[in-house]
Order: structure tokens, then C-alpha cells, then sequence
């Protein structure tokens, strides 16, 4: 297996998470950012959008990062990541989808208006207005999250990976947000797995005040 995609991309580090809670063995090809590579017409041949992550499994090739964390779910871990039960599952991807359609976009409204602007070019009024929509986004988040020790019920699935990869640099990036107190102990719990430390809770200064890629 080959995952394509620079470390420090939030929606590569899904699919890198995902892959270390599985243990799988794979390649890791940096691409895009300062790597670049997004443009060549080898890589375009596998995801005609030019965005990563990418998957490679053999002959399969897989794009969209909530499709690869899935994708290697339905694979590589039935009854554990991907619950069996269709119900069950239904819990975990809906909050895959809800976090794709509703938080992530005011999150990264939040994080490139914020983190990835250089100071003198902020929008101050267009980032507290997305930091407020994310604030409303994990309230919700964290009722559901009340007598529940992950997002699908008592254990990990791949309901968590996607806002889970949020946590870090939403409470990490130097802008003031709520902490609301059940999101703030399954953070906590996730930071106990060895692979969310290890890929998604890495440094990400490399960012600040980089809006070229
Ligand atoms: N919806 C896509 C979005 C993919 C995307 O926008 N990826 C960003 C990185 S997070 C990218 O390719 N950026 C260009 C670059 O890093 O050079 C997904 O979830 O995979």
C-alpha cells in the first residue's frame, strides 16, 4: 500500500491515522506543499482533482479522505473501526459525514483565516465569525459526547478520525476557543492512542502564514 501526501495535512492525517490504528505496513510518498507533485499527469492520473490524500492498495486507487478512512475500515476492520452492525455504523458515519459538510468548513474558515494568514492580511470579523460557528458545531458535538467515551458509544471506530483530527490545532492554534468539557475528555482519550500522537498531534508551525499551498 502507498498513501500519498505531505504529514502535515489534515485531511492526509486522517488517512495516516487510520492506517497506524491498524497497523498496516505502507509507503508514505510526500506530495503536495513544498513537495508539490499535485500537477504531474501521473499523479492526476490517480485523482483527476489534484488533491491529496491518495490512496494506493494494489490495483485499487482511492481518493477523498473520508472515502480512504473507509475504504480501509471496511477492509481491514470489521466489528472494530467499521462496526458491523448497520445501525451501529450508520452512528459512526454520520458524524464522518456531519464533521465533512458541517464542522470542517467553518474549521478551516477558522484555522486559514486565523493560523494560515499572515497577521496583517486577517479578516478579524470573518474569523470570530467562523470561530463562533465552530464553537456552536462542538457544543453539539459534546452533548452527544455526554456518557459516551467515543463518538459511536464505548469504543474507537472510524466515527472518530474525522473530527478527531480537528482537536489538535483547533485547541493548539493560539486562538482562544471554548473548551467544552466531554469533546475536551475524548481528546484526551484519543491522545492515549499512539497513532493520533503520532500523526495528527505533530507541530504544524510550518503553516503560519502560508497561504501558497
Ligand atoms: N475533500 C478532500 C480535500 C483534499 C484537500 O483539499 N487536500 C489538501 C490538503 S489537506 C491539498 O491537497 N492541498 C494541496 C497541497 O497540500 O499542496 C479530502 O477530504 O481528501
Amino acid at each position: 500500500m502507498r498513501l500519498w501526501g505531505r504529514r502535515s495535512a489534515f485531511n492526509v492525517q486522517k488517512a495516516l491515522w487510520t492506517l497506524g490504528e491498524l497497523g498496516l505496513s505502507f509507503e508514505h510518498v510526500d506530495a503536495g506543499g513544498d513537495a508539490g507533485g499535485l500537477d504531474r499527469p501521473a499523479f492526476l492520473a490517480m485523482n483527476p482533482h489534484g488533491r491529496i490524500p491518495v490512496l494506493e492498495d494494489g490495483d485499487v486507487v482511492v481518493w477523498e479522505s473520508h472515502a480512504i478512512v473507509r475504504y480501509l475500515a471496511a477492509r481491514h476492520a470489521v466489528g472494530t473501526l467499521w462496526p458491523e452492525d448497520p445501525a451501529a455504523r450508520s452512528e459512526a458515519d454520520r458524524w464522518m459525514d456531519w464533521s465533512q459538510t458541517t464542522l470542517q468548513p467553518d474549521f478551516m474558515a477558522l484555522f486559514w483565516g486565523y493560523y494560515r494568514t499572515p497577521e496583517s492580511q486577517r479578516n478579524e470579523q470573518r474569523i470570530a465569525a467562523a470561530a463562533q460557528s465552530c464553537a456552536a458545531h462542538f457544543e453539539k458535538l459534546d452533548a452527544h459526547l455526554a456518557g459516551r467515551r467515543f463518538v459511536a458509544g464505548d469504543s474507537f471506530t472510524m466515527g472518530d478520525v474525522p473530527a478527531g483530527t480537528a482537536l489538535h490545532r483547533y485547541f493548539e492554534m493560539g486562538y482562544l476557543v471554548p473548551e467544552p468539557p466531554h469533546v475536551r475528555a475524548w481528546h484526551a482519550r484519543l491522545a492515549e492512542r499512539e497513532p493520533f500522537r503520532t500523526h495528527v498531534q505533530r507541530p504544524f508551525d510550518e503553516l503560519r502564514g502560508r497561504l501558497d499551498f
